[in-house]
């Protein structure tokens, strides 16, 4: 119903702004077992109603999911060239959220170019093998929210708006996985517990085709690195571990970089351990984002990318008002969840 998407696009927006807001301080950190209480405390700290302190920043993770879903609001129809301008606009107004160096050089040829081929100067990164790097992924909620039941529409839109600065199939597959998970979340109904190992069989499958066509490779070797991820993940959830021993072996076997292969699998990963634990869903969310930051390396990201998965799940309302309040523009978030929703209903009373 409207009630329940509309609470499931706001948890899912608010679920990556809060991830990448509260994971940001974080980033590029190597996490110890001590490490892990220093997360709970902080977190706890700001979930308490009177506590006070300076609002958190959300980074490019953010800024660029901000420009996508205002692509998704403006324009009717697809129009990638527009979401490129918005992401170059968005970057010379403040290019200090925390952009990488690669990234930036491309926003520099598109606006040179004048915005002629979008996509090729993301093609020309690292040799004309494009970046695998996590950025496609971590912006791509608003795709998977607009296109909730419309999944072919989905896949397509959310493989051109990565390839505007991410080529490499890695990177792609990375965003696809991602949208992928959010949309299982929004069709997932909110009150039963979830059953963590359907979806990864769910994911396993969606992702088949897209990792497929390796089978004709010269070397006669099937390469299927997200599904080979997947499979991790299914095994790390059934596996029971002393705390320090799962750490070690997510970061060893899903890792916790700014390469998407290891860290949108992570994502999802944070999310269903969380499930897999509790079936209170506001533990479910606080959890995953816990989890996310607590592994240290890309905090910002994964934990943006995890809650987002997390919040299409819960929805709005399980999502603790202390940590939303805590974090930059996250009215503006609720209000940009409503618009895109809105958009939608628009363009299904045209048809
Ligand atoms: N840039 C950052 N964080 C580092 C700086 C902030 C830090 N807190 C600090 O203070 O220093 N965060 C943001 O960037 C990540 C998303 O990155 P994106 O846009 O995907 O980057 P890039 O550079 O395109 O790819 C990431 C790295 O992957 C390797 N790589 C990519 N493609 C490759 C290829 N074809 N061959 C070999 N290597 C490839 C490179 O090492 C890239 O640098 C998010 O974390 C966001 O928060
Ligand atoms: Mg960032
Ligand atoms: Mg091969
Ligand atoms: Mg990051």
């Amino acid at each position: 119903s409207y009630d329940i998407l509309k609470s499931k696009f706001r948890g899912c927006l608010l679920g990556s702004l809060l991830g990448d807001c509260l994971g940001a301080p974080f980033e590029g950190d190597n996490m110890t077992t001590g490490d892990k209480l220093v997360i709970k405390n902080y977190l706890d700290k700001l979930e308490e109603p009177g506590f006070k302190c300076p609002f958190k920043p959300y980074t490019d993770d953010t800024a660029m999911t901000r420009s996508v879903a205002k692509a998704l609001i403006d324009k009717p129809e697809p129009d990638f060239k527009f979401l490129a301008k918005l992401f170059v606009k968005e970057y010379f107004l403040e290019p200090n959220r925390g952009y990488g160096q690669n990234v930036v050089s491309v926003f520099q040829k598109l606006r040179q170019n004048k915005f002629e081929d979008v996509f090729k100067p993301a093609s020309e990164q690292f040799n004309g093998s494009g970046s695998l790097g996590n950025g496609g992924a971590m912006r791509i909620a608003p795709v998977a929210l607009y296109y909730f039941d419309k999944y072919n529409i989905m896949i397509d839109v959310v493989t051109n708006a990565t390839k505007i600065t991410h080529t490499n199939p890695l990177g792609v597959n990375g965003a696809l996985l991602q949208s992928i998970a959010i949309q299982e979340c929004l069709l997932e109904p909110q009150g039963e517990k979830l059953n963590v190992h359907n979806f990864v069989k769910k994911l396993l499958d969606k992702m088949k085709v897209f990792e497929y066509e390796d089978e004709d490779d010269l070397d006669g070797v099937i390469e299927e690195p997200y599904r080979e991820k997947l499979l991790t993940v299914q095994n790390l959830l059934l596996r029971t571990y002393d705390q320090d021993e799962l750490y070690d072996e997510i970061l060893e076997t899903l890792g916790n970089s700014i390469v998407a292969l290891n860290s949108v699998p992570t994502a999802v990963y944070c999310f269903l351990k969380a499930c897999a634990e509790t079936p209170d869903l506001r533990n479910i969310f606080r959890n995953t984002i816990e989890y996310a930051i607590g592994l240290g390396g890309d905090t910002d990201t994964i934990a943006s990318m995890a809650g987002a998965i997390a919040g299409a799940y819960v929805g709005e309302e399980n999502l603790n008002v202390n940590l939303v309040r805590h974090c930059e523009k996250h009215n503006e978030i609720i209000e940009m969840a409503d618009n895109l929703l809105a958009a939608r209903q628009e363009i299904e009373k045209k048809v």
